[in-house]
């Protein structure tokens, strides 16, 4: 397996037409959750990936289970329980100003302990996916990702990290103290400017990632909106610009389609500022669909695209 990753995903509730949920007509069901967006677009890229939950044995958790099968990721250790699955609502509001409610406490992912896990198939994997979502969502599943971290410290699975952090799920003084327990274990660190600033209390990315390296993280990129993304990777460091500034659609998912074009580079064994490059270019691009996951690329599609764009450069 290239890839596996563990994390809830939800049904996530979108109203039509957009704007207050007040005055909603429908909604039409979607599903999101960071993990497996990110395996989805890794899975599209061509790679293989596998997903770690746990859903109901309810109807939204076959939803969930199909979609994510359909999209060719391995949904063999994914356990259905007697809890529920999540869902939210995402109210997509003017100038990407989206709103999130969550109804996932008790959920069945939230439940996930580390006696639900096989760790065999884990340490086969090349990289391990995670994301502070799961850090936050209960003392269980953040008890569960310290255990796997710490048992994976003496193998040769590259942990990559985005720390997601969702003000909804916990404070910032949580958050804070827990990712920085959680980087030493972290080879590769994606993370917004905003995170950062939120960890580290200053807005240099260059500080920070000396920060991030001097914490333990082997592998810092720091993603900076619409000016690219700084990073450290392999012994070089570098900066980036967006290939490409889209029209967004729906912000929700950009930072999922970074990560699996930062990590298919990384597998693929481009170089970082190729591998940066490209899931700024990624993480752009979705922005342009409605949905988390909906216009993630094929590898044959993202050929095209960046191929247009190389071609803008030259
Ligand atoms: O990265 C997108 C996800 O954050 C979102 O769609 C759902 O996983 C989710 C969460 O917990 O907010």
């Amino acid at each position: 397996m290239d890839v596996v990753s563990i994390g809830e995903t939800m049904v996530a509730l979108i109203n039509e037409p957009r704007g207050y949920i007040r005055h909603a007509e429908s909604f039409k069901p979607h599903i999101a959750g960071a993990e497996s967006n990110t395996l989805i677009g890794l899975s599209r890229l061509g790679h293989q990936v596998s997903w770690i939950s746990a859903l109901g044995s309810d109807e939204l958790g076959e939803l969930i289970l199909r979609a994510v099968r359909a999209e060719g990721v391995d949904t063999s250790q994914v356990r259905r329980t007697e809890y529920r699955t999540g869902i939210f609502f995402k109210e997509i509001l003017p100038n990407s100003n989206v709103s999130v409610t969550y109804y996932r406490e008790g959920s069945a992912a939230s439940r996930m302990t580390g006696a639900d896990l096989d760790f065999e198939q884990i340490r086969k994997a090349k990289v391990l996916y995670l994301t502070g979502i799961t850090l936050a969502i209960s003392d269980s599943a953040r008890k569960m990702l310290f255990e796997i971290v710490d048992r994976l410290k003496d193998e040769h699975v590259r942990v990559v990290f985005d720390p997601n952090i969702r003000l909804k799920l916990w404070s910032a003084e949580e958050a804070r103290s827990t990712i920085l327990r959680f980087l030493p274990y972290v080879d590769d660190l994606i993370i917004g400017k905003a995170e950062a600033a939120l960890l580290l209390g200053h807005h240099d990315p260059v500080r920070a990632i000396e920060d991030f390296k001097n914490i333990g993280c082997k592998n810092v990129v720091i993603k900076l909106g619409k000016e690219g993304a700084a990073y450290f990777v392999n012994g070089e460091s570098g900066r980036v610009s967006n290939p490409q500034i889209f029209e967004e659609i729906d912000p929700v998912g950009a930072g999922d389609a970074f990560s699996s074009g930062y990590v298919s580079g990384i597998l693929n064994g481009k170089p970082p500022e190729q591998s940066v490059k490209e899931a700024c270019f990624l993480g752009g691009y979705i922005t342009q669909f409605t949905g988390d996951y909906e216009g993630f690329p094929s590898r044959k599609q993202l050929s095209v695209l960046l191929k247009t764009i190389n071609s803008d450069e030259t």
